[in-house]
């Protein structure tokens, strides 16, 4: 069993690796300033309960609660920049060998730092669409600053319904074409970096345990250890920011 390892010795499995699957999580964009989900302290679900502002039925319970609270962090995420753990990633594309970016994100950073075709499993949250006929529209971000206090959301202009941001909330089915795009990359994968995720919500935390049983190496990177139980599975603890460059130069 390997548990706690240092990036040099994972060093050589990166390089002679042919198809790298990057599957990321709110961690990747912590050092960005956005807040993740379930740290204690600043976690967004420590601060906020996700039955009332990410699911259907919290929406309809209280529709300008729910699109305040997501304009505000929408405006945040315009803030934001890629931080250096984006920016390896993007760079590891550049060498030839073929990298498949699979993220549980609802922001833009792996795009801002350069990387393409990035696979969005829980959606966009520069995205809105109507709750009703699922129709896209396009919704400008707020000039003054926003609290996260309620703003009533804007209606349909197809259907009259009500707007809402275009993020898988749960209970919510996954993009489809997402979906398949991420467990054609967990077959065909020989290496796994699971970077910043608690690996608690499904069906995304099974794509890597996928990767995994269709013989590829798992490595987490994450802040907290991660426990390993099985062989081919690694952890490097410490900020993304710092273990990848350090990993993928
Ligand atoms: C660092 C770091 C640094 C910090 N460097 N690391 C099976 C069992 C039980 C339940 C279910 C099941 N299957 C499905 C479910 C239900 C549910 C679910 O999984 N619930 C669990 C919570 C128990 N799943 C769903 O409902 C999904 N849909 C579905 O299953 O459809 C089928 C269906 C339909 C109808 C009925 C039933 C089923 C949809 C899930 C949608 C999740 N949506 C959210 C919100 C998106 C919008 C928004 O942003 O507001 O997605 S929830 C939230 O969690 C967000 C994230 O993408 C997701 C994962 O969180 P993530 O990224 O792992 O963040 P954290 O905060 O948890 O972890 C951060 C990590 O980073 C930590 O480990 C830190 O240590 C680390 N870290 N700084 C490196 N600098
Ligand atoms: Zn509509």
């Amino acid at each position: 069993m390997h548990s706690y390892q240092s990036f040099i010795d994972l060093k050589p499995i990166v390089q002679s690796s042919q198809h790298i699957l990057i599957f990321t999580g709110a961690g990747v964009s912590a050092e960005s300033g956005i807040a993740t989900f379930r740290d204690a302290l600043t976690g967004l679900w420590a601060q906020n309960d996700p039955q009332q502002l990410a699911t259907p039925e919290g929406f309809l319970d209280d529709p300008a609660r729910v699109w305040g609270w997501y304009q505000w962090r929408r405006q945040q995420l315009l803030a934001c920049q890629p931080n250096a753990a984006h920016r390896a990633i993007a760079a590891l594309a550049e060498r030839g060998l073929q990298v498949t970016v699979v993220t549980q994100n609802v922001d833009d950073l792996h795009e801002r730092a350069g990387s393409r075709e990035v696979v969005h499993l829980h959606g966009s949250l520069l995205e809105t669409c109507c709750f009703d006929c699922a129709a896209p529209a396009d919704v400008p971000v707020a000039q003054v600053p926003l609290d996260g206090a309620a703003i009533a959301p804007p209606a349909c202009e197809q259907c009259g319904g009500l707007l809402r941001p275009g993020v898988v909330w749960f209970g919510e089915m996954l993009p489809q074409d997402a979906w398949s795009a991420a467990l054609a990359a967990a077959d065909g994968c020989d290496l796994v970096l699971v970077v910043g995720t608690s690996g608690l919500v499904y069906p995304a935390a099974q794509i890597p345990q996928l990767a995994w049983e269709s013989g590829a190496t798992v490595v987490h990177v994450n802040t907290d250890p991660v426990p390993v139980a099985a062989e081919r599975e690694y952890c490097l603890v410490g900020p993304a920011g710092e273990v990848l460059p350090a990993l993928l130069s």
